[in-house]
C-alpha cells in the first residue's frame, strides 16, 4: 500500500488516551433541523460561523484529536482568514471528512436502508486531501424491526463500509467505520446486543475481504442500549452489553473505538462512556468519543445564533469535551455536570 507512513501518522495523531473525536459534519437537513432548534436559519454564513466557532475554541485540542467535517465546510474560513481545516489542525485536532452520500432504502429489502457514494469515491478523495482532509467518513444505518436489519440488508451494509474502508486506505485516508444501529423503537437492550453483534461481525468479515488493514481505520460504533421507548438501562448495564459485543467481534488490531451518541442525552453519552472505560480498562482499543449531538448540544443552546454568546457556546463546548475527557479516563462523575 502506498500511503502505510501517512495512514499510521494519521492513526498516531487521533488516537490518544483522553481525547477522541467531535463529529460536525451534518448534512443540509440534518444541520438545518439544528438550528431550527435554536431558531436560526440554515444559510452558509451561519454554519460557517457556527463551525468556525466550535474550531476555534480555545483549549478544544487538549480534549479532542479529530474533527469531521462536511463537503462545503472544507474550503470555508474562519474570522482569523485561516481555513477551517488549518485551524483545527492549529490545536492538533485533525480535519476529516463526511464522505458517504446518504442512505436510501435497500431495493427489494423493505425496511433495510443502504448508503449511496462509491462511485467517483477516489476522485473525491484526492481533492479533500488537497483541502487537508487525513480522514474519512461513511456511515451505514440500521433500523431495528421485527424482521429487520435482514440477514441480507446486514451483508449488503457491511460490503458498502468495506468498500468504502479499502478505497480510503489506497487513497491515504484513515477510514472512519460507522455502522449505526439505531436506539429508536421499543426494543429491549437483548436485542440491540443481538443486532449489533450481527452488524459488527458482518462488517468486519467484509474488511477482511476486502483487505483493509485493521491497524490503519477506526471503528465508529453505537453503543448497546435499549430501544428509545424502552426501560432506561444503567451504565453498568450498557457498558456490559456493550464490550460483551465489542470483545465478541472486533479485532485488537484496531486501535480505536469511537462511539457515536445515537440521540442520548449529553450527560448520559459521557456517563455511559465512563462506565465502558471503568469496566474495560483492560481492553486492547482505546474506548474514546466521536460524537456529534452529545458534544454540540449545550453549545448550540448557549450560542443561539448570536454572535455576542460566542464565548459562552465555546466554553459550554469545551465544558462538554472536558467531561468525556474525564469519562474516557474513568474518571466522571455525574455530580460534574454543572460545575
Ligand atoms: C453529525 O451527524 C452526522 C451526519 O449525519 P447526517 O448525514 O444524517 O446529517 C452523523 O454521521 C454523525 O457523525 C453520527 O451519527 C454520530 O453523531 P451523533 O449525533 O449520533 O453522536
Amino acid at each position: 500500500m502506498q500511503y502505510t507512513v501517512e495512514l499510521e501518522a494519521t492513526i498516531q495523531d487521533m488516537v490518544q488516551k483522553g481525547r477522541g473525536v467531535l463529529a460536525a459534519d451534518e448534512s443540509a437537513p440534518t444541520i438545518a433541523k439544528r438550528f431550527k432548534a435554536i431558531d436560526v436559519e440554515s444559510t452558509e454564513e451561519n454554519r460557517r460561523y457556527w463551525r468556525s466557532l466550535l474550531v476555534t475554541t480555545p483549549g478544544l485540542g487538549d480534549y479532542i484529536s479529530g474533527i469531521i467535517l462536511f463537503e462545503e465546510t472544507l474550503d470555508q474560513n474562519t474570522e482569523q482568514r485561516q481555513t477551517i481545516p488549518e485551524a483545527a489542525w492549529a490545536q492538533k485536532i485533525v480535519p476529516g471528512i463526511k464522505v458517504d452520500k446518504g442512505k436510501i432504502p435497500l431495493a427489494l429489502s423493505p425496511g433495510d436502508l443502504i448508503t449511496q457514494g462509491l462511485d467517483g469515491l477516489a476522485q473525491r478523495l484526492q481533492a479533500y486531501k488537497d483541502q487537508g482532509a487525513r480522514f474519512a467518513k461513511w456511515r451505514e444505518v440500521y433500523t431495528i424491526e421485527k424482521h429487520v436489519p435482514s440477514l441480507h440488508g446486514i451483508e449488503a451494509n457491511a460490503e458498502m463500509l468495506a468498500r468504502y474502508a479499502a478505497v480510503c486506505q489506497e487513497e491515504g485516508l484513515v477510514p472512519i467505520v460507522e455502522p449505526e444501529v439505531l436506539m429508536d423503537g421499543d426494543h429491549d437492550i437483548a436485542r440491540h446486543t443481538e443486532v449489533t453483534e450481527k452488524v459488527q461481525h458482518a462488517v468486519f468479515h467484509a474488511l477482511h475481504r476486502h483487505n483493509v488493514v485493521l491497524e490503519l481505520m477506526i471503528l465508529k460504533p453505537n453503543m448497546v442500549l435499549p430501544g428509545k421507548d424502552c426501560r432506561r438501562a444503567s451504565p453498568e448495564e450498557v457498558a456490559s452489553e456493550t464490550l460483551k459485543v465489542l470483545r465478541r467481534t472486533v479485532p485488537a488490531a484496531v486501535p480505536s473505538i469511537n462511539f457515536l451518541s445515537g440521540g442520548q442525552t449529553s450527560e448520559e453519552a459521557t456517563d455511559n462512556l465512563n462506565a465502558i472505560n471503568q469496566a474495560g480498562s483492560d481492553a486492547p482499543w482505546c474506548l474514546t468519543i466521536s460524537y456529534g449531538r452529545a458534544l454540540q448540544q449545550s453549545a448550540l443552546h448557549a450560542w443561539e445564533g448570536n454572535a455576542d454568546n460566542k464565548e459562552a457556546a465555546q466554553q459550554a463546548l469545551l465544558e462538554r469535551a472536558r467531561l468525556n475527557h474525564l469519562a474516557m479516563l474513568g474518571e466522571y462523575k455525574p455530580e460534574m455536570e454543572g460545575g
